[in-house]
């Protein structure tokens, strides 16, 4: 085998020009950290879009941006405002995305969006076969590059591919509504795996095959004639070792050394010693449920209304997508809801909710994690949800108490939190009061089984295992085409 070729949307690292030159830093994202040890040993290329469409990027400095990508292995794909507009802002985000996490009011079926992402789907496929040779191992990521795997093989039939998709793959009655089905399921089967996060979405994903294509589908293989593509479930994990690290030395930080926001946790607790912090983080997304969680936290105030004072809930939501107009409601409608509850709920000595609208360094996600006695994830639907994992994976002591949600992926992994339905008001309030009054023992024996469970199974574990599953798909292959 050769070297490894990771594709997907964005590249691992944040492009910054400045009259100094350019400096390309490494970002902390999930699947940057996930790839890290494959994409770091021995040789690997990462193609993707660098963060700055053509328009931002002034032709002179081409050649130098280049060359910052090539120390860190990467490749750009070079992406226009309108191919932006229309495969990633129309398609991936107004089309795919609400579609697969099953929000079909917010779906729209738009010829253009369509043209744009398979010509864009077209360009990744051009840039992976000029950058890569026979041998290569490729591996596709996610909901953007769906049609990439077929346009690879259609010109390079020995090529070996894998796809894995981070987001739901919704019911065969959900995604037989898209007009372009029929193209994206065939664009998938390019590949010689496709991994999902759960047997969930991996079952779903083989019911369309057999029902929209016809093929024959034998437990979770797809026979497509001169070929089988395996189709599997590989969960992500998360770099399990870095926030355990993290917690521990942000734990042995003398006081003075702390960030500005942990000294304000710290104060918090000392002045409210029996205040209990509940803490949510996610994108600014419809599908993590945030304003029904805060409807769902007014809900619980009022039922128990002894717990008023005695408990805060921080709201982390990191900006995403702003240029989708279903994100700029979905921010005013939080906006209004947060400002409501704290202004009917407020007392001179107690807000019911600190909500950050922006994205913080590491170092402080860190400051939340390691202050919040309880974590409180209600996505609506969620491929995996890494923020739940990663919470459990600080408690250093074993203590807290994770609270999620059954339409997260993660949940399945996740027996030992307490798992709720999002729209079930009346059961999270009962799962509050149950969280904030769980004895310590219950807390570090629930958690002990957890972080077993994500040192084990950590983001490394991921993906070795989805490359050796590639490999053994490749002999099994051979092995058909010789029979
Ligand atoms: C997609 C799927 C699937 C968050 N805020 C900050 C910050 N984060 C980091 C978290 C976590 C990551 O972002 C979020 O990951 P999630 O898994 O929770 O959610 P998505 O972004 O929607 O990811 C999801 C995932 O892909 C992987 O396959 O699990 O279902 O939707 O790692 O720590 N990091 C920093 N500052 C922040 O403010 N530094």
């Amino acid at each position: 085998m050769g070297k490894t070729i990771i594709i997907s949307n964005r590249l691992p690292v944040q492009l910054q020009i400045s009259e100094g030159g350019i400096v390309a830093t490494p970002s902390v994202g999930g699947l940057a950290t996930g790839m890290k040890s494959i994409h770091n040993s021995g040789e690997s290329l990462w193609i993707g879009w660098s963060g700055l469409t053509d328009e931002e990027t002034p032709e002179e400095l081409n050649d130098a941006i280049n060359i910052a990508l090539e120390k860190h292995n990467c490749s750009k794909v070079n992406l226009s405002q309108e191919e932006m507009e229309g495969y990633y802002f129309g398609f991936s985000n107004r089309t795919i995305w609400p579609l697969f996490h099953y929000f079909m009011e917010y779906t729209e079926f738009e010829l253009d969006f369509w043209e744009s992402y398979k010509s864009v789907n077209q360009k990744f496929a051009d840039a992976i076969l000029e950058n890569s040779d026979e041998d290569d191992i490729i591996w596709v990521h996610d909901y953007q590059l769906m049609l990439v795997p077929q346009m690879i093989k259609e010109k390079r039939p020995n090529a070996v591919i894998g796809f894995f998709l981070h987001i739901p793959f919704p019911s065969y009655e959900i995604f037989r509504t898209i007009p372009w089905r029929e193209e994206l399921l065939s664009g998938l089967l390019g590949a010689d795996l496709i991994g999902f996060h759960t047997y969930d979405y991996e079952r779903h994903f083989l019911s369309s095959v057999r029902r929209l294509l016809g093929l024959e589908v034998s437990f979770n293989d797809i026979n497509i004639g001169n070929r089988v593509v395996k189709v599997d479930s590989f969960p992500m994990g998360i770099d399990y070792k870095k926030f355990r690290d993290a917690a521990i030395a942000h734990n042995a930080l003398a006081p003075e050394n702390r960030s500005v926001l942990q000294k304000r946790l710290d104060d918090h607790k000392i002045s409210a010693p029996d205040t209990k912090l509940i803490l949510s983080i996610d994108r600014l997304d419809y599908s993590k449920g945030i304003a029904k969680r805060i409807s769902a936290f007014e809900y619980f105030l009022n039922k128990y209304p002894e717990y008023k004072e005695k408990v805060r809930l921080v709201i982390l939501a990191v900006p995403s997508r702003s240029n989708v107009p279903q994100y700029q409601l979905l921010k005013k409608e939080i906006d209004e809801l947060v400002g409501r509850l704290n202004g009917e709920l407020s007392t001179v000595n107690w807000t019911p909710i600190w909500y950050f609208y922006r994205s913080m360094p590491f170092k402080n996600l860190i400051d939340l994690y390691i202050s919040s006695d309880i974590a409180w994830l209600t996505p609506l639907r969620d491929g995996m949800n890494l923020v739940a994992k990663e919470y459990i994976a600080t408690r250093i002591d074993k203590t807290g108490v994770l609270i999620l949600s059954e339409m997260a992926g993660s949940a399945y992994e996740m027996n030992e939190a307490l798992l709720i339905n999002p729209n079930n008001f009346e059961h999270q309030a009962e799962t509050l009061k149950k969280a904030i009054t769980m004895p310590k023992k219950e807390q570090m024996a629930r958690n002990m089984f957890l972080q077993k469970r994500l040192e084990r199974y950590n983001v490394e574990v991921w993906a070795q295992e989805f490359m050796t599953a590639l490999k053994n798909q490749i002999e099994n292959n051979e092995a058909f085409v010789s029979k």
